[in-house]
């Protein structure tokens, strides 16, 4: 038997089928490959994870969470809503410009992660919103979050607190947050 990419395909699908239900097709003289897979301890490849997540340190009001999300499948991925013990309202937020100013409001739609690419959660761009925090967020802190997707799938990291001060206006801006209608 010659190597062939057939293990790597076979693991993205059953990952692919778990996450979405599709069915797969798989060629009738495909090699039993099982025995070959990596030997993981608990978990298969995560389909999602986050790079260097953070939230901004806050005592109580808002804060924002940030990170790069990675998507190792072949299937988009959208997150649709989060959660974290420390904020009694988690948003997922994005910023435009409105009237010169930039201004933060609810992502319609949620995230999406592209099939093999990335998504990037940063000050002056998407953010995780914490709009009630009622548990301080320390500096070190590692304040966990849940992330569900579209199919129902959740999706669960540790982010850092870390001090920020600049660009607050990007993520807080003095303005009502009165309404949150999706
Ligand atoms: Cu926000």
């Amino acid at each position: 038997m010659f190597s062939r990419v057939i293990v790597v395909l076979v693991g993205l699908a059953a990952l692919t089928a778990c996450a979405s239900g599709e069915t797969t097709s798989s060629p009738a003289a495909a090699p039993t490959v099982a025995a070959s897979a990596p030997a993981s301890p608990s978990a298969p490849a995560p389909a999602l994870v986050i790079t260097d997540p953070w939230v901004k340190t806050a005592e109580k009001g808002m804060s924002a969470a940030f990170g790069t999300l990675v998507n190792n499948t072949d299937a988009d991925l959208t997150i649709v809503s989060g959660a974290t013990p420390v904020s009694a309202v988690v948003e997922l937020h994005e910023v435009v410009q409105a009237d010169g100013k930039m201004v933060m409001q609810p992502k319609k739609g949620g995230f999406v992660i592209p099939a093999r690419g990335s998504h990037v959660l940063e000050p002056g761009g998407d953010h995780i919103m914490l709009m009630k925090v009622t548990e301080a967020v320390k500096a070190g802190a590692e304040v966990p979050f849940t992330l569900t997707l579209k199919d129902g799938a959740t999706f669960e990291f540790t982010a850092l607190g870390k001090d920020f001060a600049g660009g607050n206006e990007d993520y807080q801006p003095e303005m009502d947050m009165g309404g949150e209608n999706g």
